[in-house]
């Protein structure tokens, strides 16, 4: 098994989904890139610096709900679950889950080969008695799950509001496929962040270091190197702006002045003040969050927040 195993790449190496997306995105009206395509090898170690950013407080918020509930946890969730990280990170929120409810067994699953056998192996060295399945796979579809934990009762778990990137109809699909993944009567631990004051959002993804504006702009550049683009990307602006009628953070890259362009062969441009819309990241409360949920399927049982209240984990039950 390589890493490359779901990338369809053309002779050039060149990955066809990342061009087919870009050329689509960047030929609408309001220019856009699926913030998907930021996981690049910088792009992924940008975002780990991010999540140690003073504005960015999504990760601290949700790793102190798993830290300080944990007893919690084992008695909604109980022990002996097959547990099945959708995306496996290479977070310290795993371990403190795992060590909080005692699994049966851990699947990692993960598009990215790479990813997975780190976070396999990393899991493996901590919880030496733990039965660890990775899989690779894209956790946006509806997974074979391995046949050694068929019989185990399973629990989704889905950390970091990554479901905040998705518009409403792609998240309700994910959480439709991961019913099916998972089975009837399976349960669900969800991350979703909360909406709170518009400026603490715009600082946690406009810090002040620039690591959230290198992690946007890395997608123009990574634009440049792997589609043989010609983006200026001196003369674009990392923007992130809270859209309260959507209730999403929104970040775009704004040309700083009119600027003609190519990316694969296609000549673009863009006036100045135009921007590539590159990621939302929804926020949620209570009810919102809930109302996701049974739209995809799955009835709330429990919901957590940090002391502060900015985050939130819930259960929930297929
Ligand atoms: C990985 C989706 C949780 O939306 O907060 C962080 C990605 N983008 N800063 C988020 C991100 C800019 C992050 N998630």
């Amino acid at each position: 098994m390589t890493g490359l195993e779901l990338v369809d790449r053309d002779d050039d190496g060149v990955d066809r989904a990342f061009r087919a997306d870009v050329l689509a995105g960047l030929s609408q009206d309001q220019k856009a890139i699926p913030a998907r395509w930021f996981y690049d090898e910088l792009g992924s170690e940008l975002f780990e610096d991010i999540t140690v950013q003073p504005e960015y407080y999504p990760t601290r918020a949700e790793t102190e709900i798993l830290d300080r509930c944990a007893s919690e946890f084992a008695d909604a969730i109980g022990a002996g679950q097959a547990v099945v990280e959708f995306g496996s990170g290479s977070s310290v929120k795993t371990p403190l889950l795992l060590r909080a409810i005692q699994p049966a067994a851990y699947v990692p699953l993960d598009i990215s080969g790479d990813f997975l056998r780190a976070a396999a192996a990393d899991l493996s060295a901590k919880f030496p008695g733990l039965p660890v399945h990775p899989v690779e796979a894209d956790f946006m579809r509806r997974v074979e799950l391995p046949a050694e934990i068929g019989a185990l009762p399973k629990l989704g778990f889905f950390p970091g509001s990554t479901i905040g990137n998705m518009v409403a109809p792609t998240a309700v699909d994910l959480l439709r496929n991961m019913g099916q993944t998972l089975g009837t009567g399976s349960m669900l631990l969800i991350g979703m962040d909360l909406v709170k004051d518009a400026a603490i959002l715009e600082a946690a993804y406009d810090d002040a270091a620039g690591v959230t504006a290198a992690f946007n702009l890395n997608l123009a550049h990574r634009v440049n190197g792997e589609l043989g683009g010609t983006i200026p990307v001196d003369q674009l602006r990392h923007v992130a702006r809270w859209n309260d009628d959507f209730a999403r953070i929104e970040m775009h890259l704004e040309a700083q002045c009119d600027i003609t362009f190519e990316v694969a062969g296609q000549p673009l441009t863009m006036v100045e003040g135009e921007t590539i819309h590159t990621e939302n990241s929804h926020k949620f409360t209570a009810r919102s969050a809930n109302m996701l949920l049974l739209c995809g399927g799955w009835t709330p049982l429990k919901r957590w927040t940090d002391t502060e209240d900015r985050f939130s984990l819930i259960l929930a039950q297929s």
